[in-house]
């Protein structure tokens, strides 16, 4: 891109999808419709959709294009066969199992590596990972680095690994008792954060150490490797796709959910380096996700991620896509919001506590944040704090994160910088009014995964007050 010129989009529209925003009457109609949970919210009734960057990216013409051609055998599927070419090319890994997605990559993997009674080491586990952990009976651990943990502290490398702490707790339960360690570039619950190649090296060695498989949770590691390349002086000679390689060389292999930097609307799958991993992880995959040239996803589907990951690579896309997450973190800071520093790969993250001081976490104040938001603007993004946190599944327990934050996750290639005045504004007036905004409780609590569908009824800030 001319460094001179503004930032403007690398690409053009050609095909175009209508929003509309309701009035504020409509939306809060909405809001009580939906018990309170953005999830619940029909996506016709939001104007700005940030709940999540995942599949809801824009294919480019030539993913359009390959769909034509997919393959849609159910054994040796040719467009199995260039995913799995694209997947060796871009992230140097020869075994690939397609999944439907990153969830079922992960299914098939912890299936094949973790034991019940054992534990799975990451710098912040995401949380369908971590539910797939307990599920094998295993316990997921949170190693990152301190920094992360602070909102103010703008570190360039947050989604760290603490390696000497995970050192000690190898050593404390023993190396037997450690499936796997799981590094997710970028750290998406630490704030959409990057891992630095100088930490994932150092995970190679103490997992070389204690002979304990690594992996990378790998679906963002284009961005990952784009803020490496703008953060580390030492890597702002190399291209992306040299980078995202050197940070693939460091794992054993990864799990991957196509709907981020895949660029597809679906899929995944588990790439690995050893062939014999790849024999006792396939029976898996068949009994969960399909045969092991489709993995759950058509093979048109197999083909749009094909493409959108070696799309994902292009230097110009990156440094738009990173560019508007951080325009748009600009902008926010500037209005005077309080946020997570510094600006991560995809999304942007506010910190809910420096927000509503006035709202205790027990009332969940990034869940009543987010549905401000969605009241003030039409803007949906996603609570990350203690309704996603859930509770302790051993003692039942709510976990009280430390964090309490709200997520504007920015799909690719989708909003204009236009919206993303939009969505500043939206918060310049939540944050005008946040004296009257309240908090929540729970009406109904699922067990499991419980924010996609709990209800939730408000809490009046005069009864805050008042307790
Ligand atoms: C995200 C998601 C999708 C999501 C999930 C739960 C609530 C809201 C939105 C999914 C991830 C992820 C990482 C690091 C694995 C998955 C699962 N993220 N690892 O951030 O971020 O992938 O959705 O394809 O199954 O909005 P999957």
């Amino acid at each position: 891109m001319d460094d001179l010129l503004p930032p403007a989009e690398p690409f053009r529209a050609k095909v175009v999808e209508p929003i509309r925003r309701l009035t504020r009457s409509q939306r809060l109609r909405a809001l009580d419709g939906a018990h309170y949970n953005l999830f619940l919210l029909k996506s016709d009734d939001v104007y700005i959709d940030l709940l999540t960057d995942s599949g809801t990216s824009a294919m480019s013409d030539r993913q359009w294009g390959a769909l034509m051609v997919g393959d849609e055998a159910y054994a040796g599927s040719r467009s199995f066969d260039r995913l799995r070419q694209a997947v060796e090319d871009v992230l140097g890994f020869p075994h690939v199992i397609p999944t439907h997605q990153g969830r079922g990559a992960e299914h098939v993997l912890f299936s094949t590596l973790v034991q019940p009674g054992q534990y799975v080491l990451g710098n912040v586990h995401f949380d369908t990972t971590r539910a797939h952990i307990e599920h094998r009976g295993a316990a997921a651990e949170d190693l990152a680095v301190e920094a992360i943990y602070d909102p103010h502290d703008a570190s360039p490398f947050k989604g760290n690994l603490d390696v000497e702490r995970a050192d000690a707790f190898i050593r404390d339960v023993g190396p037997k008792a450690v499936a796997l360690i799981l590094v997710t570039v970028t750290c998406n619950t630490g704030g959409g954060q990057p891992v630095s190649v100088a930490n994932l090296a150092a995970v190679r060695a103490l997992a070389d150490r204690w002979n304990i498989p690594f992996f990378l949770d790998a679906c963002r590691c284009a961005e990952n490797a784009y803020l490496v390349r703008q953060r580390d002086p030492g890597y702002a000679g190399k291209t992306v796709a040299a980078i995202v390689r050197e940070m693939c060389s460091l794992a054993d292999g990864c799990t991957f959910s196509a709907k981020k930097d895949g660029l597809a609307n679906i899929g995944g799958f588990v790439a690995l380096r050893d062939p014999a991993l790849y024999q006792r992880a396939a029976p898996w995959a068949v009994l969960f996700e399909g045969f092991l040239t489709y993995g759950g996803l058509a093979g048109r589907d197999l083909e749009a991620v094909a493409v959108g990951l070696l799309e994902v690579l292009d230097h110009d896309y990156l440094a738009w896509r990173v560019g508007q997450v951080q325009r748009l973190w600009t902008g926010l800071r500037d209005a005077g919001v309080p946020l997570v520093a510094p600006a991560g790969g995809h999304a942007v993250f506010l910190d809910a506590r420096r927000f509503l001081r006035h709202v205790p976490q027990d009332a969940f104040p990034a869940q009543a944040l987010a549905c401000a938001l969605y009241a003030d603007g039409g803007v949906r993004g996603v609570e990350v704090g203690g309704v996603m946190a859930g509770r302790d599944p051993r003692t039942g327990q709510e976990r009280r994160p430390r964090l309490e934050l709200v997520r504007l996750a920015v799909p690719r290639r989708v909003y204009s910088d236009a919206h993303m005045t939009v969505v500043i504004e939206t918060a310049r007036r939540t944050l005008a009014r946040r004296a009257e905004i309240g908090g929540m409780r729970f009406v109904y609590e699922p067990s499991v995964l419980r924010h996609f569908t709990a209800h939730f009824a408000p809490i009046p800030a005069a009864e805050l007050a008042q307790a």
